[in-house]
């Protein structure tokens, strides 16, 4: 099924971020992003990253000399245009480089279009189909699937439809890839509840690439996979349960969601952890204890009723779902870095093949990181996002972790971090002089693009 509002969405958004390319910042975001600089910082959607927390500072809105602007590849690596849902987006749709509101650089772009959820012989493809199968079995029918929805949202759709404040950290130029001071590269599949709400939809998944700045380790890139989960109740099914609607939809949720567990990895320990999102209430993480430790996979809970009044839902209730499809996939196939999902080398992707969830890979590259480290004063405008970012912007995959070290402040307050960065080929040895070269480039581009003083 294609429905119809894919391609409008797409080129209303396209015409519109045209539009907007020369207009100065919209005040509302201006103000998001202000008072989020000075107000106390809250994780995105999720509880478990304290490091988000204490690195969370944003960019002077502009000029942003320390800003993403300059952290673009050559614009010739990058493709001329991609197609999502039958729409072409072009580089210049969302690479800007002299809109001081956009910070979208071009290995971004180079991800867009390509679905890896798609690919029904990659693992996310596997896992989103292994998930329909568990839906179609026990709701045969009801619900209605996307997965190729335009992953370029309005500020309306991304925060304001789902409740986001003001203030809130996400909103930030250093959390999310802002295409114009309007338009953002989706951070969550929410993104698309009001719409498909207001369309009539009443049960739905939607599964798409979801875009945020964030650090680099072996379980976050800057673009990864959701699938969003939307179930609408009305009065006449909870009246005769006995409970009200609010408890109805949250036993239901957690019913439906435990069963999605057993289903994808058979009998596994798993807990309900209490949580926070704007959108929900209330509202929880699941947590599965694979290998020794407890790993938070979705996040959930019964759909705040504003949302559903604004949307043609009055005196209904619903409970909504997002889980993260790389780190399901991780486990199930025991894919031990993020980075590996974008591989195209046949040692990894003929490992896989169709319907088969739950093989084991086995790694091919046995060779080790390589660390170098690196220290400089900050400046108000650091932000580690941006390290990352420009790290990234040289070293592209190669760089599979960032991670501050060491961290100090001197007498005339002066503050210092050291940064240990891993380089690894998941696919080939990376010589000496290859990786010196890297860390050279790297260098000189921090002490560039982020006004920094190497030490
Ligand atoms: C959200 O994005 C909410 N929109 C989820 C939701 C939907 C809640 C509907 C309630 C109702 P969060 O930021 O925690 O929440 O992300 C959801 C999941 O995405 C996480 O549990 C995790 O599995 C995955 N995830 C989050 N950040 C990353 C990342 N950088 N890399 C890979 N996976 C990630
Ligand atoms: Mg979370």
């Amino acid at each position: 099924m294609r429905p119809l509002i894919r391609t409008a969405r797409c080129c209303l958004l396209r015409a519109r971020v045209r539009a907007m390319a020369t207009l100065p910042m919209a005040p509302l975001a201006a103000a998001a992003i202000s008072s989020a600089a000075s107000s106390p910082t809250r994780p995105v959607f999720s509880s478990s990253r304290p490091s988000r927390l204490l690195l969370a500072r944003f960019f002077p809105a502009a000029p942003a000399p320390a800003g993403p602007r300059g952290l673009r590849t050559s614009a010739a690596a990058a493709a001329a245009a991609v197609e999502v849902g039958g729409v072409k987006i072009a580089r210049d749709d969302v690479v800007k480089e002299d809109d001081p509101t956009n910070n979208v650089p071009d290995t971004i772009f180079s991800k867009i279009g390509l679905q890896l959820h798609r690919r029904d012989t990659h693992p996310l493809g596997i896992l989103k189909n292994t998930i329909y199968d568990y839906f179609d079995k026990n709701f045969a029918g009801q619900f209605d699937k996307f997965d190729d929805l335009c992953p370029l949202v309005s500020v309306k759709q991304n925060f304001d439809d789902v409740l986001v404040p003001a203030d809130h950290v996400s909103r930030s130029y250093n959390d999310t890839y802002y295409v114009d001071s309007q338009t953002v590269l989706r951070c969550h599949t929410s993104a698309h509840q009001a719409e498909l709400l207001r369309d009539g939809h009443t049960h739905f998944l939607v599964t798409g690439d979801v875009y945020r700045r964030d650090s680099i380790d072996s379980t976050h890139y800057p673009v990864f996979h959701q699938m969003e989960g939307f179930r609408v109740f009305s009065p006449d099914d909870w009246s005769g349960s006995g409970m009200d609607g609010t408890a109805y939809a949250a036993a239901d949720l957690k019913k439906t969601l435990e069963g999605l567990a057993r289903h994808l990895f058979g009998a596994v320990e798993m807990r309900w952890v209490d949580t926070y999102f704007p959108f929900t209430n209330p509202s929880f993480e699941l947590e599965i204890y694979f290998q020794d430790d407890w790993l938070e996979v979705l996040g959930c809970g019964v759909t705040e009723q504003e949302i559903l009044k604004r949307n043609g839902r009055t005196d209904h209730v619903a409970w909504a779902f997002g889980l993260g499809l790389e780190r399901l996939a991780m486990v199930l196939f025991d894919i031990p870095d993020i980075r590996l999902f974008w591989s195209n080398d046949k040692r990894f992707t003929s490992q896989f093949s169709e319907g088969k969830l739950g093989v084991k890979f086995k790694p091919f590259s046995k060779f080790p990181p390589c660390y170098k480290d690196m220290s400089f004063w900050i400046n108000d405008a650091f932000t580690e996002n941006n390290l990352c970012e420009v790290v990234r912007g040289i070293a592209g995959d190669l760089a599979e972790e960032v991670k501050l070290i060491d961290n100090f402040t001197n007498k005339k307050g002066m503050t210092s971090h050291c940064y240990r960065i891993a380089y690894r080929s998941m696919e080939r040895s990376l010589t000496d002089e290859e990786i010196n070269n890297l860390q050279l480039n790297v260098r000189e581009a921090v002490k560039n693009k982020l006004n920094v003083e190497l030490r």
